[in-house]
């Protein structure tokens, strides 16, 4: 009896120690499908502040080019039959998709032609069949890519991008506080600081997203690649994330930006979401979701809470086993990447996330859109063991059969 017992208490003292049960993935269910030929990639996910309904967004090669779709699911298991958003010669890449409290559908996109490299911006009053003309968000001759549209709370319409204006990758902001008619002019976010032995073209800030916690305070969680100092590593991939009060005011040096990875592993895409923290009602864990190689070589999604990420490897370049690194796609030996999360919660599963992500199922350079629902782990404030009730049932259960198998 006392072993069951011990058993519980030694995982919630470990739970309250160590954080390892937060942004722990604890159900995952099977991945669906959301194409299944050509070359599909970068999809964005966002759920409709008042209909519940899902939104997702993509690129296709299925017309030869590249061209944008949207599909919208009402439970994240059943997707709409894709319709087609753009008929241009031009590349869409990379779309990125917000909806205000008004339900206007705000669309961010780069697309690549023969000269340019910009970053494009739409809204859509009609859950997207309709869309205002283009907007240029940058018009130059500069790379501009990889932007990320996030609406926070006042309904300011924030954009990032990567551009080369400064001769260097650097991390852009723009923000609209009209819905989306006019947008700021752009400032620039990162600055880099070219380090010893590193090569300065390649010393690059890139892949930034907005996000802005329940409780106030935004943040902009990015990479950093540069060449690695370590012997024979090439490319080093890291996240490091700046914070703001404001979502305006981005301090880049001072404080420095906080490193969130470091170890031999390629993290990738970073991108910050929140779970509600059921044992402590109106709070919420922080954590990050991105694509790493810790298990697989060809990646996985994988997620950590925001504030006790640690280095996937200790110094002597070994994987850890007390890392509260969690994996949210299975694949041995094929790639997932650019997971993009959004919240499913109801009340019947407060911590239900749904991701999106790429996936290159045969490993041949041909990438279909899935998603995936997956209910999170979550500790409360007062350290209790807490996870979502049917693996809480299950823990329960698997406590009361080792007490009855020692009675
Ligand atoms: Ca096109
Ligand atoms: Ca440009
Ligand atoms: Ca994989």
């Amino acid at each position: 009896m006392k072993l069951g017992l011990l058993v519980f208490a030694a995982l919630a003292a470990c739970a309250q120690a160590s954080g390892f049960w937060e942004c722990q993935a604890m159900n995952k269910m099977d991945p669906v499908a959301i194409t299944s030929s050509s070359n599909n990639e970068d999809p964005t996910i966002v759920r409709h502040p008042s209909n519940g309904n899902f939104y997702l967004v993509f690129f296709t090669e299925a017309f030869g080019g590249h061209e944008l779709m949207l599909t919208s699911s009402p439970d994240g298991v059943t997707w709409s039959p894709s319709t087609r958003l753009t008929y241009t010669v031009e590349q869409e890449n990379a779309p990125s998709l917000g909806i205000d409290s008004s339900g206007r559908f705000h669309l961010v996109y780069f697309i690549v032609n023969i000269t340019r490299t910009d970053v494009i911006y739409q809204h859509s009053d009609d859950l997207g069949v309709t869309w205002s003309p283009i907007l240029h968000i940058t018009d130059d001759y500069n790379w501009d890519w990889v932007p990320n549209l996030r609406v926070d709370s006042n309904d300011v319409v924030h954009i990032l991008w990567t551009g080369t204006t400064s001769a260097h990758y650097e991390i852009w902001h723009t923000w609209s506080t009209d819905h989306g008619v006019s947008f700021n002019t752009p400032v620039q976010v990162t600055n880099v600081v070219t380090t010893p032995g590193a090569n300065a073209l390649v010393d690059a800030h890139d892949f930034g997203t907005m996000y802005q916690s329940y409780d106030g305070t935004y943040y902009i969680t990015y990479n950093r690649y540069k060449n690695s100092t370590a012997p024979g590593q090439g490319l080093d991939f890291e996240i490091y994330q700046l914070s703001s009060t404001d979502g305006i005011s981005f301090p880049f040096n001072t404080p420095a930006p906080r490193q969130l990875t470091n170890g031999i592993f390629t993290s990738q895409f970073p991108v910050m979401f929140e779970v509600p923290d059921v044992l402590a009602p109106g709070g919420y864990q922080k954590c990050i979701t991105w694509t790493c190689n810790y298990w697989d070589p060809f990646g996985d999604i994988v997620s950590a809470p925001m504030d006790t990420i640690c280095p996937p490897v200790d110094q002597f370049g070994q994987k850890t086993n007390i890392c509260p690194l969690s994996r949210l796609t299975d694949a041995n030996f094929t790639p997932e990447y650019w997971g993009r999360p959004a919240p499913a919660w109801s009340p019947q599963n407060p911590t239900r996330v749904i991701i999106a992500y790429a996936f290159d199922a045969n490993h041949a350079g041909v990438r279909n859109i899935y998603t995936r629902l997956i209910d999170f782990a979550t500790v409360g404030s007062s350290g209790a063991l807490m996870t979502n009730p049917t693996a809480m049932l299950a823990a329960l259960l698997l406590a009361l059969l080792m007490i009855i198998r020692r009675i």
